[in-house]
């Protein structure tokens, strides 16, 4: 690890680690002990002693593709040169209706309409705010609850840690929206299940609780990760979101399906939705849109809700939606998406995640009887392992195990109680090989 005086501007990258204020992050700890990139091309970091480290948590779940990819990097430099911002209010780039043109193409049935976002966290408050006003629309304007999912998470903004299901997340900043949540799906008699787990769909069924207690009449949407990623990559049991799907239905609830973890190959289709067979009202989309590259998020949504918009009884003049961002459809972020899905589409990078899966499932399953583990996880290219606390602190443990990795030359991810594992689409079996043997290794050392 770096020597780094935190005060000193004195020191190998010449910067002094004093004033950033870094999100999600011991920032104390971290600046006694400082961990730091200075560069990335393909599978790998590079630190600035000059080590290389594997990327296995595709950045923070966003960079399937590895980094660098010239194709998205040129289309970034041609798009900055010819049209580096446009306004999005009342003003349109044509590469902002190319790219929503491309996203429909994808999309699942019916989900044709795009809104701009910059983030998942912007992506959840934005469809949260759509559902509300769907209602509204359509004169139910008493129905405004919103419904998450205990272990949720849907970003860092109001409405996101309103129906998140992650406490951390919330405890220190006051009352939000006005939300219930389902039970999340980690049962113990799951433990140790390779891919979709087989018990739990009654899970869903709690949706009816929900309005018994609350009356369809007052709730809005559901949202819900196909499978959950921060929490610790948690998959659905079978049935279970094709059941809460018919849940929705039979009582005039919209779904919604957060697919910033889960779309653009992570479970070996473009969208969760495909693999789990279950089309959502509204679908949510960041990370992997760019490849990570340059932030941008969008919000799908089927044409019903659109026309339930546009068929609101408003002079042609009116802004049928009062939201948006500055940088909503920001010309370059829209660069760098259109050259990622060519790069999708191109090189069959869904195939290859379906192609590399069983690998990756045998690879992480084969840790299983290694001290203080107590669930693993998978899907697709994603998995989770679960630990034991250590010293009563449930987060100890996979910290421990994090940095051990990377001084070994890993990089995983530590979530709670969770290690979290989504190396890109582009690892080879023998790089898949060498994580779990590093992690396996770390997962020893760190036992006592
Ligand atoms: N929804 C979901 C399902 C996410 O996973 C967000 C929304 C928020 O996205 P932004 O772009 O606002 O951060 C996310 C983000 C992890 C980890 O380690 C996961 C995320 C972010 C950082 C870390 O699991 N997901």
């Amino acid at each position: 690890m770096l020597e780094i005086d935190p005060q000193s501007t004195d020191s190998i990258t010449s910067v002094s680690l004093d004033a950033y204020w870094m999100p999600f992050t011991a920032n104390r700890h971290f600046k006694q002990n400082p961990i730091l990139i200075s560069g990335a091309k393909g599978a790998y970091y590079s630190t600035p002693e000059g080590e290389q480290i594997f990327d296995g948590l595709s950045g923070l779940w966003c960079c399937g593709l590895g980094h660098g990819r010239t194709e998205i990097v040129d289309a970034v430099s041609k798009q900055i040169a010819q049209l580096d911002y446009s306004p999005s209010f009342q003003v349109g780039s044509t590469i902002a209706f190319e790219l929503a043109d491309r996203l429909k193409q994808i999309a699942p049935e019916n989900l044709n309409r795009i809104f701009f976002t910059n983030s998942g966290s912007e992506s959840a408050d934005t469809s949260l705010k759509m559902a509300r006003a769907y209602w509204r629309t359509k004169g139910q304007a008493s129905k405004t609850k919103l419904i998450g999912r205990s272990k949720g998470y849907h970003g860092v903004n109001y409405g996101g840690i309103s129906v998140g299901g992650i406490g951390g997340n919330r405890k220190l900043f006051g009352s939000g929206l006005d939300t219930d949540h389902l039970p999340h799906t980690l049962l113990k008699e799951n433990a140790f299940s390779r891919g979709i787990p087989e018990n739990g769909v009654a899970l869903a069924d709690d949706l009816e609780e929900i309005v018994t207690l609350h009356d369809a009449s007052n709730i809005a949407a559901v949202i819900v990760e196909p499978f959950s990623g921060s929490a610790g990559v948690i998959v659905p049991p079978k049935g279970y979101l094709k059941r809460l799907r018919e849940l929705c239905d039979k009582h005039d609830i919209l779904l919604i399906f957060d697919e910033v973890i889960t779309a653009f190959g992570r479970t070996g289709q473009a969208f969760g939705a495909q693999t789990f067979d279950t089309i959502p009202d509204i679908l949510n989309i960041a990370k992997g849109l760019t490849n990570g590259t340059i932030p941008m998020g969008a919000v799908i949504a089927k044409d019903m809700i659109y026309a339930a918009f546009m068929e609101q009884k408003l002079p042609e003049k009116a802004i049928e939606f009062p939201h948006g961002y500055t940088y909503s459809a920001h010309p370059v972020a829209c660069a760098a998406a259109l050259a990622t899905l060519d790069i999708y589409e191109k090189d069959q990078t869904y195939a290859r995640v379906r192609e590399l899966a069983p690998y990756f499932e045998n690879a992480i399953h084969q840790l299983k009887g290694e001290p203080n583990i107590t669930d693993i996880r998978n899907i697709g290219l994603a998995g989770a392992l679960e630990f034991t606390p250590k010293g009563g602190d449930p987060t100890l443990r996979p910290y421990e195990i994090f940095r051990k990795c990377f001084a070994a030359g890993v990089y995983v991810r530590c979530g709670g109680n969770t290690i979290q594992i989504a190396p890109p689409f582009i690892a080879k079996e023998k790089e898949i090989d060498n994580l779990f043997n590093i992690l396996g290794d770390a997962i020893r050392a760190t036992a006592s």
